[in-house]
């Protein structure tokens, strides 16, 4: 045999006419004593409403964002045996239709007689309410601004889950957290979407504005490829989570011009092509090797850095299906014409759409070229976790002051994008600037 009893607001202090923000429990759900039914919110607080004993909610006597007064009744639990013999029988509503009898909302004076929560004393022997104990109330003010904004529930609730709520968007009045926030946080983790390819960081931005395009003239739907989806994920992680700087500098590459095209049959006699990307990678690698911390990743804490003692580099390539970027392995224990025959062959394998996924991992530092298309300077974006990238626009000849004339030399513009987390301003300014020696000096590199 069970009881009835009906609970009422606590003693909330000076608080009246408080909402109910959270509603935890259903109608027939079991619940255990001291289990959190509701969740009240003042100005300034939070609380939460915990079941007097264990047993089944019968009733729910409120809705969400009803407001609430001390001893309203708000759930009515048929408790355990248990807690029947623990409860005084002056608790008890012997007759369930006496229960039914509801006790307007936000008006406890019309419920008979309900017992001041402060006084401890169990209520008059006619009431069959029971008024829950006072809960602190967890005050919201109190936290830091930057504390997620959710109820002691949700807090416990994420908690089992082992959610960070500070990455979790709340979705209710005022940022508020809510447990379909939570639970909508957990399927992006585990669906390895958007979520924590932020790098713990949540963005609240406004949605992108939908358009009707086809009001405005004749359009066609196209889907974007697979890896455009793929990369796209990526590429939006990666300018989202790093901080970007990008360092332009100039190299002057006429002598290297002269020397390349010297030595562009031999090439070509082994079927390779020598663009002047085969002597970025080259310099890359030396300023690699003077500046390692270029060559790093953060790990997973985001506190320590990883340097590398290898020296893979990817390779940005633009491929009918979209951006892809493998890597060519041991750059440093290759010659110019081994570079140049690896790149060929990975850059035909990725227009190709045959590359297998380890092509595309280990890199250490990225080079994007658009120098066989055009430009001035970009801003590539960073392909975590590395902390560095190349952009590489199109040379072109531009007069340059010897001290006495301008003579006519060929510019290579370098845009060299980097984490500041990682990198200074300074330091990226001597890579760039080492980049730039090391191509106008390049007999000093092992090409
Ligand atoms: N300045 C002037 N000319 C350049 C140059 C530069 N910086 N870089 C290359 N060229 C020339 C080459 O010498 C070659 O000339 P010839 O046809 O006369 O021999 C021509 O431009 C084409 O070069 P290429 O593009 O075939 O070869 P590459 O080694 O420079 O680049 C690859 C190879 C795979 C990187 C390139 O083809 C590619 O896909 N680039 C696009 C990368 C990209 O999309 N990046 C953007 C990423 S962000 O969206």
């Amino acid at each position: 045999m069970s009881t009835r009893i009906e609970i009422t607001v606590p003693d909330i202090g000076d608080f009246g006419d408080v909402p109910v923000i959270e509603i935890l429990v259903a109608v027939g759900d079991v619940v255990e004593a001291e289990q959190s039914l509701v969740t009240l919110e003042s100005d300034k607080a939070t609380m939460e409403v915990p079941a007097p004993a264990a047993g089944v909610i019968a009733e729910l006597r409120v809705q969400l964002d009803d407001t609430v007064s001390e001893g309203d009744v708000i759930i009515v639990i048929d408790a355990d045996e248990e807690v029947e013999s623990a409860t005084s029988e002056a608790e008890q509503i012997p007759e369930p239709a006496a229960a039914k009898k509801e006790a307007p909302k936000a008006a406890p004076a019309a419920a008979p007689a309900v017992a001041p929560a402060k006084t401890a004393k169990p209520p008059p022997p006619s009431t069959g309410n029971r008024q829950s104990p006072p809960v602190p109330m967890d005050a919201v003010a109190a936290l830091p601004s930057s504390s997620p904004y959710a109820s002691p529930a949700i807090r416990r609730f994420a908690r089992e889950l082992g959610v960070d709520l500070a990455r979790v968007t709340g979705s209710a009045r005022a940022g508020r957290i809510i447990r379909e926030d939570v639970t909508a946080f957990v399927k992006t983790v585990m669906s390895g979407a958007a979520a924590p390819a932020t790098g713990g960081l949540s963005f609240d931005l406004p949605a992108a504005p939908k358009v009707k395009f086809s009001r405005y003239g004749d359009i066609e739907i196209q889907p974007l490829s697979r890896i455009q989806k793929i990369s796209g994920a990526y590429l939006h992680r990666n300018w989202l989570s790093i901080p970007h700087v990008t360092q332009n500098d100039l190299a002057d590459i006429t002598d290297l011009e002269v020397f390349r095209k010297a030595n562009a049959d031999k090439a070509k006699q082994q079927g390779s092509k020598l663009t002047p990307l085969v002597f970025m990678i080259k310099a890359v690698v030396a300023a690699l090797k003077e500046f390692p911390v270029f060559n790093a990743s953060l790990d997973e804490t985001g506190e320590n850095l990883v340097l590398k003692k290898f020296f893979h580099i990817g390779i940005a390539v633009d491929t009918p299906d979209g951006l892809v970027v493998p890597v060519i392995r041991d750059c440093d224990q290759k010659d110019i014409f081994q570079l140049a025959a690896e790149l060929g062959e990975l850059s035909q394998t990725a227009r190709d759409g045959k590359l297998k996924p380890t092509d595309m991992q280990g890199g250490c530092f990225s080079i994007s070229s658009l120098g066989g298309i055009g430009g001035t300077s970009f801003t590539p974006i960073i392909n975590a976790p590395e902390v560095a990238i190349l952009g590489v626009s199109r040379s072109s000849i531009s007069p340059k002051w010897d001290g006495e004339a301008f003579q006519p030399r060929m510019m290579l513009p370098l845009s060299l994008s980097y984490d500041h987390r990682v990198i200074d301003g300074a330091n990226a300014a001597r890579f760039a600037r080492f980049l730039a020696t090391r191509l106008e000096d390049f007999e000093s590199m092992d090409l």
